[in-house]
C-alpha cells in the first residue's frame, strides 16, 4: 500500500501527551522550606513541540488538559509557540496536572507529580481517532515512555497512534524517558520494548538504554547504543549530557559527538528534550547523523543555561550562532 500523501498545510511532527505546569521553587534549598515558585508551561512532548517549531518544523500536540487556569496557561503559550493546539481535548471533569520541584542545593533536587488521574492522564484511543488525519498526515509521531506510564488509556492511545502512523508509513520516533516516580524499572521495559522496537529513531540515556537492553554497564556509550539499535530502532541514539552524544545509524557505524561546553548551568531539566528537538530537526531535513547530533547537543547546551524548559529553546538563528562558535557579542 502507498503511504497517503503528506498534509500539504498541517503540522510537519504530531506528538502524544501530557502538558503540565512545573512550580519550580525560586530559590536553592529543600522543598520544605521553599516560600516562592515560578510556573513554567512542562510536558516533554510539549517540549521537543515547541522546540522544532522553533527550528522551523510545525507540530500538533495531542492530549488533555482540564478547564482551568494552569491549562489555559498551557494552551496559551502552546499556542504563541505556533504549536497547533486543535488536538488538545479540554475536559471539565478532571484538573491540569502540576509538577513541583526544588532547586538543587546539594543533591538532586527534589520533584513531586500532582498528576494522579489529571486531565492529561485520560488521553484515550478516541482522542487519537480523532486526530487520525492529522497523524497520517504528519512526516513524524514524537512519542516518548512517560505516556504509557500515566493510564492505561494512555497506553492503548500511544498503540493507537502507532498503528496510524505506521499504517500511513510515517516516522515513529520515542525518548525513553524513564520516569521512576511513575512506574518500575520493570513495568517501563516490559511498555516500553514493543513501541522501541516499532520506532525509526529512539533516544536514552545511558541507564534508560541500560534499563532497556538488561545491562548494568551505563559507561559504555558504543556499546550501549548498538545494543539499543539491535532493540529494532533505524537509528538509536544514547545522550550523556556533558559526556557527549553516540548515535547508531542504518549503516551500523557509530557516530560520537563531544558536548558544547556551558559556562553554568542554570537549569539541567529540559535539556533532554531539547536535545531530542535539535536531532528531530536535523533528521526531518535528510542531514547526517553527525550533523544532527551536533545540532541535538548545542540545543541542549541552550536550554541548560535558562531557566525553565521551554524558554532556552533555541531559534534556527540562535542554533546557527551556537554551531559558529559566534562569542556572547552584542546582536546588532
Ligand atoms: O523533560 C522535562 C520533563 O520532565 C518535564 O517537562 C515534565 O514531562 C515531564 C514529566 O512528565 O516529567
Amino acid at each position: 500500500m502507498s503511504a497517503p500523501p503528506l498534509t500539504e498545510s498541517g503540522p510537519e511532527v504530531v506528538a502524544l501527551g501530557e502538558c503540565l505546569v512545573a512550580m519550580v521553587a525560586g530559590r536553592p534549598g529543600p522543598l520544605a522550606e521553599a516560600r516562592q515558585f515560578d510556573a513554567h508551561v512542562a510536558g516533554s512532548e510539549a517540549n521537543v513541540l515547541v522546540g522544532l517549531a522553533r527550528l522551523g518544523h510545525p507540530g500538533a500536540l495531542v492530549g488533555r488538559v482540564g478547564r482551568d487556569g494552569f491549562g489555559q496557561s498551557v494552551l496559551r503559550r502552546l499556542r504563541s509557540e505556533g504549536v497547533e493546539i486543535s488536538g488538545v481535548t479540554i475536559d471539565p471533569s478532571r484538573q491540569t496536572a502540576l509538577l513541583v520541584r526544588s532547586r538543587s542545593h546539594v543533591g538532586p533536587a527534589e520533584l513531586r507529580y500532582y498528576r494522579t488521574d489529571s486531565a492529561g492522564s485520560r488521553l484515550s484511543t478516541e482522542d487519537v481517532e480523532r486526530q487520525s488525519r492529522v497523524i497520517e498526515g504528519a512526516r513524524l509521531l514524537h512519542l516518548t515512555g512517560i505516556t504509557p506510564a500515566l493510564s492505561p488509556s494512555c497506553a492503548a492511545a500511544v498503540q493507537a497512534a502507532i498503528g496510524l502512523a505506521r499504517g500511513a508509513g510515517r516516522m515513529i520516533s520515542v525518548d525513553v524517558n524513564y520516569r521512576r516516580l511513575l512506574w518500575s524499572e520493570a513495568e517501563a521495559r516490559a511498555a516500553l520494548l514493543p513501541i522501541v522496537a516499532e520506532a525509526d529513531v529512539v533516544i536514552a540515556g545511558p541507564d534508560e538504554a541500560a534499563l532497556l537492553i538488561g545491562h548494568a554497564d551505563t559507561e559504555d556509550l558504543l556499546l550501549l547504543a548498538g545494543a539499543l539499535r539491535a532493540l529494532g530502532p533505524g537509528i538509536a541514539v544514547v545522550k550523556a549530557g556533558p559526556e557527549g552524544a553516540v548515535a547508531m545509524g542504518h549503516n551500523g557505524e557509530p557516530v560520537v559527538c563531544p558536548s558544547l561546553p556551558v559556562p553554568t548551568i542554570v537549569d539541567p531539566i529540559g535539556a533532554g528534550d531539547a536535545f531530542t528537538a535539535g536531532l528531530l530537526a536535523a533528521v526531518l531535513e535528510g542531514r547526517s547523523l553527525d550533523e544532527a547530533l551536533r545540532w541535538a547537543n548545542a540545543c541542549g547546551a541552550a536550554a541548560v543555561a535558562v531557566d525553565g524548559d521551554m524558554p532556552g529553546l533555541p531559534t534556527r538563528e540562535e542554533l546557527e550562532r551556537l554551531l559558529s562558535g559566534a562569542s556572547g557579542d552584542i546582536v546588532r
